[in-house]
């Protein structure tokens, strides 16, 4: 039985499936979940027993699938020990032995509010969080928040939470070991909007970051896309029970440090799947014990406009076949010329 297992589950199918989870036979709990889909199913009262602990709610449209939300769920064994959960100085955690689910909403009361600092908060929280946890390692951290490609005093909002981003990173350098934790940071489509809000496992081992030859790290991007640089790693894989997961950062149409084919969807889709498949090549390489193929992953993809998911889905039917699972959501990529991001992990069921 997998130790960390992630699955998406249809909003409307939850109930019966954590039960089923539960059950006897499966005997697994939820560590975490995150809901993704419209802003008027945010609201939605999940499952009596799962809604107390305030999950995370993230405003991306569903794309292709005829359900009002995907639900990420992180489940761990059942048998050991329950999962505890609580809070500390606002960071919300479920922990199970020595990993964590932590996560935490930062308001922004206006767009022109100071997202730096905002983003600088929450992270210096997450990370105090981590480290009173016991588990000071994150492994993998998403980020999201509204008007990723805003303006705010002449300087891309993307940009200025890497600047708050990047300075908690500093400030608990020597916790986190230099190794930043793979990562994603996605924007709600235009006219949604949300708080800041950033979830993460962690554990109290530390992940091996996995770099992709093909692409600079991001730690590395020279200064013309930001005056920080975004504090991520291509990839990581991480010892957790038994086994090794690999977490895929968010992986796009990027070579060296530039954006791929311009405006053509079905190029970048095809390049960000090069990139992907040229991590699991690392994977197999610096993690020899295992078999790490791109058949076994699971996708989470972000398409900028929903008119192209067919085009996006093709590509990846086409490389990767359709027994691979994959759960799309529309969200506002870091940079404006990039249509199309993917995240991955090997967390998954059977
Ligand atoms: C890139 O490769 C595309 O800022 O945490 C991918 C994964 C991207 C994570 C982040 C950004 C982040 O630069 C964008």
């Amino acid at each position: 039985m997998s130790h960390l297992q992630l699955d998406y589950i249809a909003l409307e199918a939850l109930d019966q499936w954590v039960q089923a989870l539960e059950s006897k036979e499966t005997q697994r709990q939820v560590l975490g979940m995150t809901v993704f889909g419209a802003p008027e199913v945010l609201n939605v009262a999940l499952p009596v027993g799962l809604d107390a602990r305030a999950w995370p709610r993230v405003a991306l449209p569903v794309l292709g699938h005829d359900t009002a939300a995907w639900v990420e769920v992180w489940s761990v064994p059942a048998g050991a020990a329950a999962v505890e959960h609580g809070e500390v100085a606002g960071v919300a955690y479920v922990r199970f032995a020595e990993l964590v689910f932590a996560w935490l909403a930062t308001p922004l009361l206006s767009l022109d509010q100071g997202l730096e600092q905002a983003t600088q908060q929450t992270y210096d929280a997450l990370f105090n969080a981590l480290d009173q946890l016991g588990c000071p390692h994150p492994l993998r951290c998403w980020n999201y928040l509204p008007d990723i490609l805003g303006a705010q005093q002449g300087e891309e909002r993307y940009r200025i939470f890497n600047v708050g981003r990047h300075t908690s990173f500093l400030s608990h350098a020597a916790m986190i070991e230099r190794h930043p934790p793979a990562a994603c940071a996605l924007g709600h489509p235009e006219g949604l909007g949300g708080p800041l809000t950033v979830y993460a496992l962690a554990s109290a081992k530390p992940a091996q970051p996995i770099e992709n030859p093909r692409q600079m790290s991001a730690y590395r991007y020279p200064p013309r896309y930001g005056s920080r640089s975004p504090t991520f790693s291509r990839a990581a894989v991480a010892p957790i029970g038994d086994e090794e997961i690999a977490f895929i950062s968010g992986t796009a149409s990027i070579v060296g440090h530039e954006t791929q084919h311009l405006n053509d969807v079905r190029a970048q889709t095809h390049e960000t799947l090069n990139n992907i498949e040229s991590l699991m090549e690392r994977f197999r390489v610096e993690r020899p014990a295992h078999d790490w193929q791109a058949a076994d992953l699971q996708l989470k993809v972000y398409v900028r406009d929903a008119a192209d998911l067919p085009l996006v889905r093709q590509v990846i039917e086409q490389r990767l076949g359709t027994a691979v699972p994959c759960f799309y959501l529309q969200a506002v990529v870091c940079r404006p010329d990039l249509l199309v991001e993917i995240e991955a992990t090997t967390a998954r069921s059977q």
